[in-house]
């Protein structure tokens, strides 16, 4: 049986390109990541059902900064309501076209800053485009996440565009090539399809660390 979970109460926090800006929200936090474009800022948006909350851009490395938005994941059993509050962390995209290596290394340097220094990084997402799994870029971030020793969620995103059956096939590429802590995860910010699977897995994940 799926469980009826829900965002509520999403806000936006705070921006920060240094540590020293990160707000104290002595929250859980769960961190998306993946190429620009990938779709990081519409994911967060169709998980709180808020359309404005983190920008959407059709032009690709325009989120530059970490942006941190706080929410509570809302559980419905019965008569009992359980609430799970959590803080949703937007970290800029990598990779595109016009970044070069030192913007590739300023990006690393960055998201190494908030990784290392976030106690309560609980889970780091990292977005796949579903229907390109294999580019040596998102291989390049696997590497780097899987050695951070935070629990690990692959995200394939922009399923929509995918028939079934090349889902299916891009899913296992994805289990296969990026091993994580829990399998991949198909999702569609247009459908809404994964949302349940990746709230269940975010509250879990926040029980499992207490
Ligand atoms: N069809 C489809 N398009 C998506 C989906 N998610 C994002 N997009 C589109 O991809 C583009 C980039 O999305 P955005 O969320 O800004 O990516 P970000 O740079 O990773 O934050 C936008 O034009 C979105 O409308 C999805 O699930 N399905
Ligand atoms: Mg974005």
């Amino acid at each position: 049986m799926t469980r009826d979970l829900q965002i509520i109460n999403p806000k936006y926090v705070a921006s920060a390109v240094r540590k020293d800006q990160y707000p104290e929200l002595s929250l859980p936090e769960i961190a998306f990541l993946g190429r620009s474009n990938v779709g990081k800022s519409s994911l967060i948006n169709s998980l709180c059902n808020q359309r404005g909350l983190a920008r959407v851009s059709g032009e690709p490395g325009k989120t530059q900064t970490i942006n941190f938005f706080s929410a509570e994941i809302r559980e419905k059993d019965h008569d009992e309501v359980m609430r799970t509050p959590l803080c949703l962390v937007d970290l800029p995209g990598y990779g595109f076209a016009r970044a070069g290596g030192k913007k590739r290394q300023m990006w690393s340097s960055f998201i190494s800053e908030y990784i290392t220094s976030s106690p309560r990084l609980r889970m780091l997402c990292l977005l796949i485009d579903l229907r390109h799994p294999g580019l040596a870029i998102d291989g390049q971030a696997y590497d780097w996440l899987a050695a951070s020793g935070v629990h690990l969620q692959i995200i394939g995103t922009k399923s929509d565009k995918l028939k079934s059956n090349e889902k299916k096939k891009n899913l296992a590429i994805l289990d296969a090539m990026f091993p994580a802590d829990s399998s991949a995860v198909a999702y569609s910010a247009l459908k809404k399809e994964g949302r349940e699977v990746l709230l269940e897995r975010f509250i879990n994940t926040i029980a499992d660390a207490e």
